[in-house]
């Protein structure tokens, strides 16, 4: 049965290779946000935090990654997220809540394979301004931080370098919060494989906390399941998280952010948790404290952190 764990741990993820190569910068994501006190923050909340520096892909990426179809990076991205599937796995099976900073959006292949290795009836609530759902066929930038999605729930089958991935996340266990920028090929996914979308449409309508409700309600019934929650920074509003590599207008408010984050808390079902695509090569000095500084505030909030 599911106890929940008392221990974090931290593991930074300074990988770019899924992203858009000429916004460069976001593998500087981790140690900005860790720079900025996060160890200390989580532990006055009364965690006991494990930290011993940020994952090191060096050795792992290959010498020669030409594209494999349209895909860029194929073989890094698959050995980076191989590897921090194993990281992330090791401490959820060993009781400990991963932290996984990015860095970006392809790691989620990583984490998220992590998670379901052990905890297998676990549940995922990605929250973004995008769905990350491309396929080897219908991605256009060839940029592996749009498809994630894809592969975790095994659409973009038949790529050897990516074997390793079981393809095993349901789609009746991942639902959407805050999106508002899809390709047309990825609505189409979405349609066809019945997976549950909550857009800022939603947020407009019903309110942040009834979506988040919604949302649970889908794939967590019972609220009995574990719960993997995928942050992507970009489904903030720029206003509130200027320094990321695709900011969209119309976002989520800082208050609703942490609304989502305050929900899925508030279950005790949180297993992992993901912080992505911060980016602090863009914006000005204040544009990354602010977008740093909104992070960790995220990440607190999502580990219990209270406002009284
Ligand atoms: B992010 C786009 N759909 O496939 C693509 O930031 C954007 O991790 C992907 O959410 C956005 O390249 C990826 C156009
Ligand atoms: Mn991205
Ligand atoms: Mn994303
Ligand atoms: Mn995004």
């Amino acid at each position: 049965f599911l106890s929940s764990p008392k221990t974090v741990a931290i593991v930074g993820c300074p990988f770019g290779g899924g992203g858009i190569p000429t916004k460069a910068g976001v593998d500087k994501g981790p140690s900005h946000i860790v720079d900025a006190g996060l160890v200390t923050q989580l532990e006055e909340l009364g965690w006991k935090v494990e930290f011993d520096g940020h994952q090191r892909f060096e050795s792992l990426v290959p010498e020669n990654d030409p594209p494999i179809g349209k895909l860029k990076n194929p073989r890094t991205v698959s050995a980076v997220c191989e590897s921090v599937a194993k990281v992330v796995g090791g401490h959820a099976r060993a009781g400990r809540l991963p932290v996984s900073l990015g860095g970006d959006h392809s790691l989620a292949m990583g984490t998220i394979s992590g998670t379901l290795d052990a905890y297998p009836d676990a549940c995922v609530i990605y929250v973004d301004a995008h769905t990350d759902i491309n396929t080897v066929a219908t991605t256009d930038s060839g940029n592996m931080h749009g498809m994630p999605v894809s592969f975790l729930m095994g659409l973009s089958s038949g790529v050897d370098a990516f074997a390793w991935l079981k393809g095993a996340l349901r789609p009746e266990r991942m639902v959407y919060i805050g999106l508002r920028d899809l390709d047309a090929s990825e609505k189409r996914i979405l349609r066809e494989n019945s997976i549950r979308a909550f857009s800022m449409r939603d947020v407009d309508r019903h309110g942040i906390c009834r979506v988040v409700g919604m949302a649970l309600d889908r794939v967590n019934p019972d609220r009995d399941r574990p719960i993997h929650l995928s942050f992507d920074i970009d489904a903030l509003d720029p206003s509130v998280a200027p320094s990321t590599v695709l900011p969209v207008q119309g976002g989520l408010t800082f208050r609703e952010g942490h609304s989502v984050c305050d929900a899925i808390h508030e279950t005790g079902l949180l297993v992992a948790l993901d912080l992505v695509e911060v980016n602090p090569s863009i914006g000005d000095v204040k544009d990354v404290q602010q977008t740093v500084r909104v992070a960790c505030s995220l990440i607190r909030t999502a580990l219990g952190e209270t406002l009284v």
